[in-house]
């Protein structure tokens, strides 16, 4: 199928979240924004959940969602493209470690790879203790292996909801 070469069309996950200037906006514009990068096609796309910040309480609660892609580009220009939406999104990067943020964009899964490079760990590191990841991957994509980790079915079972709602169901 492809999955595990250098070349085809991968599928992809990718998680959103935002918890500035209207986060609903913020995650419904980057998806427009994703979903026009050349090489790029969007497969699937999770409802958008309410969480409570994890790492520092003084900020706000976060909006979170993922999408499922097809793409044939390869892990680090897809990461590239992610960031300059960010960046169009009026994303600053503070000095604080886990601060608030206008619009997060992280790659957490590309087909069944295993990445360690300098500025690309996939499958995301957070990933398998997050459940403002965990529960709209699960929603979209209830069958995956996240390599080197398990089932997302057995992940899920490991990680509470810790107050994660539906805000806007797909
Ligand atoms: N907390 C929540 N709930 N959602 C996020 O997307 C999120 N992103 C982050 C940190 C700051 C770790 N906390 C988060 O990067």
């Amino acid at each position: 199928m492809m999955q595990n070469s250098t070349s085809g069309r991968i599928s992809a996950y990718i998680g959103l979240g935002s918890n500035l200037a209207n986060p609903v906006e913020q995650i419904k514009s980057a998806r427009g924004a994703i979903t026009q990068i050349p090489g790029l096609q969007e497969l699937a796309f999770s409802s958008l959940y309410h969480s409570a910040p994890m790492g520092p309480q003084d900020q706000p609660d976060y909006v979170n969602a993922v999408m499922g892609i097809a793409t044939d580009l390869p892990p680090i220009e897809l990461l590239r493209c992610l960031q300059q939406i960010e960046n169009e999104q009026g994303r600053v990067r503070k000095d604080q470690r886990w601060g608030a943020r206008t619009l997060d964009l992280d790659v957490l899964l590309y087909g069944d790879q295993i990445i360690d490079l300098a500025d690309l760990i996939v499958p995301h590191m957070g990933l398998a203790d997050r459940a403002f990841v965990l529960y709209p991957l699960f929603e979209i994509a209830p069958h995956i292996q996240v390599p080197g980790k398990g089932t997302i079915a057995d992940l899920l079972a490991k990680c509470p909801r810790n107050g994660l709602t539906i805000l806007e169901h797909e």
